[in-house]
């Protein structure tokens, strides 16, 4: 691939893991604790908003307890350094991305340091607790909500991820399990571009028959390693 080639990387939770954030569907997983109809679809947020709010609120204040890991800042390192055109798709809802300094970076599953508006739509960085029912600054209306996208709500951002898998010369996938849509699908659509795909996970996932190659192992090793390479070419 010429320098200036378009690199598509798709991030999951096994990116973050390292730094000490819960994935979702292993061993201690977030979905153990919590039945994902019940803390992430619209139905929930309707049938029991204190608890809606309350499984974010914990999982944003547990954001000032953690740091970016080795996979984040090799990633930040690349973004820096790359030539050609590169974007970090995260399925994550946690800023370490960003932390570690990475700048062509877009949450397709929102964000945790995010409100967002049921009324409006408008959407403000957001640090503390959000309680039910609290008030938008832009429209007045009592309807702020974690500016997370649940199941059957529609991702962000998909048309800037699809333009960008249809021109990909390379699409990585780091640390997901291929369980969820459409997210699990751009592998599908960076091969029919004519993309070189490559996963890098501590196990094989629902989607590693989908990719020209699979290395297994943990985030934090692996990334560093495939960033100096693909920066000494
Ligand atoms: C939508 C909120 C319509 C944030 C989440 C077919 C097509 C389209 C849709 C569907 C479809 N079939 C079904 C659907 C509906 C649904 C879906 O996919 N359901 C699944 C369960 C079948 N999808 C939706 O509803 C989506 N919306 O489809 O709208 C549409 C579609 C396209 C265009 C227009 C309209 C909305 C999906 C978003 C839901 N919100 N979360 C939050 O709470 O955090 S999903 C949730 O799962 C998280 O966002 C998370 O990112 C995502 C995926 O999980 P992973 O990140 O992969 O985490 P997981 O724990 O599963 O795996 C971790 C992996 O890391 C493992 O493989 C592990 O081995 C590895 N690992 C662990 N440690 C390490 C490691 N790897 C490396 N190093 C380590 N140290």
């Amino acid at each position: 691939m010429s320098t200036a080639g378009t690199i598509v990387i798709l991030t999951g939770a096994g990116v973050s893991a390292e730094s000490g954030i819960a994935t979702f569907r292993g061993p201690g997983g977030l979905w153990e604790g919590h039945r994902v109809e019940d803390v992430c679809t619209p139905a929930a947020l309707a049938r029991d908003a204190a608890l809606v709010h309350r499984f974010y609120d914990l999982r944003r204040a547990a954001l000032d307890t953690v740091t970016p890991n080795a996979a984040h800042d090799a990633l930040a390192r690349l973004d820096a350094a790359w030539p050609g055109e590169l974007l970090i798709v995260t399925q994550n809802v946690d800023d370490l991305h960003e932390r570690a300094g990475a700048r062509r970076l877009l949450h397709v599953h929102g964000e945790l340091r995010s409100a967002l508006c049921a009324a409006c739509g408008s959407r403000r960085a957001w640090h503390d607790a959000l309680p039910p029912a609290t008030i938008c600054p832009a429209c007045a209306a009592p309807a702020l909500r974690p500016d997370i996208v649940f199941f059957g709500e529609i991702p962000y951002e998909m048309e800037r991820v699809e333009a960008a898998l249809a021109r990909a010369d390379l699409f990585v996938s780091i640390g997901t399990s291929g369980a969820v849509y459409p997210a699990a699908g751009f592998v599908r659509a960076a091969a029919a571009a004519g993309a070189a795909t490559l996963e890098l996970n501590l196990e094989r996932s629902a989607g590693s028959a989908w990719f020209d190659e699979t290395r297994l192992g943990p985030a934090g090793v692996l990334v560093p390693a495939w960033v100096d390479a693909v920066l000494a070419r």
